[in-house]
């Protein structure tokens, strides 16, 4: 008898959008549907109990929960399993809330709502928008993406989000514009890493236009068919899959298109180190160690890294021209 094994990467889209979280999700968005006294009401009835007559706290829902899942666009796959959520939303770099893996409590403060974002710069039309209207006007898909980190550690998450080709659409950029610079939020108050002046902060990367509007480049607004976890980026986080994590900025409040190379967070920092295209390649070594193989979070021992992230079919094209530029770093 013929016995059809999985293959992991079969395993790792069913596991992409879980039945449970199908279920789950579409149970809450009836209770939002519902409006606003029903989805309080099993906070009130615990009023009438024996309990504390202290109003409890509901639990922060995030508005764009009922959202989730979106419908995978099977053109973004992986060939290798997706990691455990656990993992990939507890070991991060978020250098606002802290240098350490471990940032998951502290970005916990980040408020969410109101999130408003601004489009500006060289558009027919400067303006704010709020995120979930924003999202509302955007083609929200899942895609199966790689990422790796400029530290040579990956992993491999189930986004879901809009191609940042959508947004500059929207955006309507004037024929000036050659680059976009996305700027993350500013708030030391809450983002105990801000308190810290030695670093150039907000975080600001930036790509070309024609990187912008490459079909790879998306923005995440969810991950594992929910919205995204703060300490991931909510409630927009870039995702540029074939270049080092460092260009995929979390907590985006600004989009501005320009006629001038944006200066990154890092490269601002240590240019020598991390440069504007920073595009994954496996023979160029970082200054500080080697970038031929990497460690796959939730696996042990090392795999060979490639060129673009193994993403080259989708953007070699773009540098084709570009061989006096420090592509790789
Ligand atoms: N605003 C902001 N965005 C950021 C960072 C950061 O410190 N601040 N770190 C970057 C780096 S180095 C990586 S590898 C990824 C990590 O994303 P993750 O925590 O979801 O794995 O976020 C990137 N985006
Ligand atoms: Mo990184």
């Amino acid at each position: 008898m013929l016995i059809k094994i999985r293959r992991g990467w079969e395993r790792s889209n069913a596991l992409a959008t879980p039945e449970p979280i199908f279920r789950e999700r579409r149970a809450l968005a009836k209770l939002l549907a519902a409006g606003p006294i029903l989805a309080a009401a099993p906070f009130l009835l615990s009023a009438c109990d024996d309990a504390p007559k202290v109003a409890a706290q509901p639990p922060e829902v995030d508005p764009s929960a009922p959202l989730y899942p979106v419908q995978q666009n099977r053109r973004f796959t992986l060939d290798r399993p997706v990691t455990p959520e656990k993992l990939a939303t507890s070991y991060n770099n978020y250098y606002e809330f802290g240098s350490s893996k471990s940032i998951v409590a502290e970005s916990q403060a980040l408020p969410l709502r109101p999130w408003m974002v601004k489009i500006d710069g060289l558009v027919e039309k400067p303006m704010e928008i709020g995120v979930d209207e924003l999202l509302k006007k955007m083609p929200l898909e899942e895609r199966l993406y790689r990422h790796r980190c400029v530290e040579a550690w990956s992993m491999d998450v189930p986004w879901s989000g809009f191609a940042l080709k959508a947004l500059v659409e929207f955006a309507r950029p004037s024929s000036g514009a050659r680059y976009l610079k996305m700027t993350s939020f500013q708030n030391p108050d809450i983002a105990p890493g801000q308190k810290s002046s030695w670093y150039p902060w907000p975080y600001v990367e930036g790509v070309s236009l024609p990187e912008a509007t490459n079909e790879l480049a998306f923005i995440a607004t969810g991950a594992y068919g929910k919205p995204l976890p703060k300490q991931n980026g909510a409630p927009l986080r870039l995702t540029l899959p074939w270049k080092y994590g460092f260009k995929s900025s979390k907590g985006l409040v600004q989009f501005t298109f320009t006629d001038k190379r944006p200066v990154g967070f890092w490269e601002l920092i240590q240019s020598r180190e991390y440069g504007f295209w920073a595009n994954v390649n496996p023979q160029v070594a970082h200054p500080r160690w080697s970038q031929a193989t990497e460690r796959v979070l939730g696996t042990n021992g090392r795999v060979p890294t490639r060129i673009y992230n193994g993403y080259a079919e989708f953007v070699a094209e773009l540098y084709k021209d570009m061989k006096k530029e420090r592509l790789f770093v």
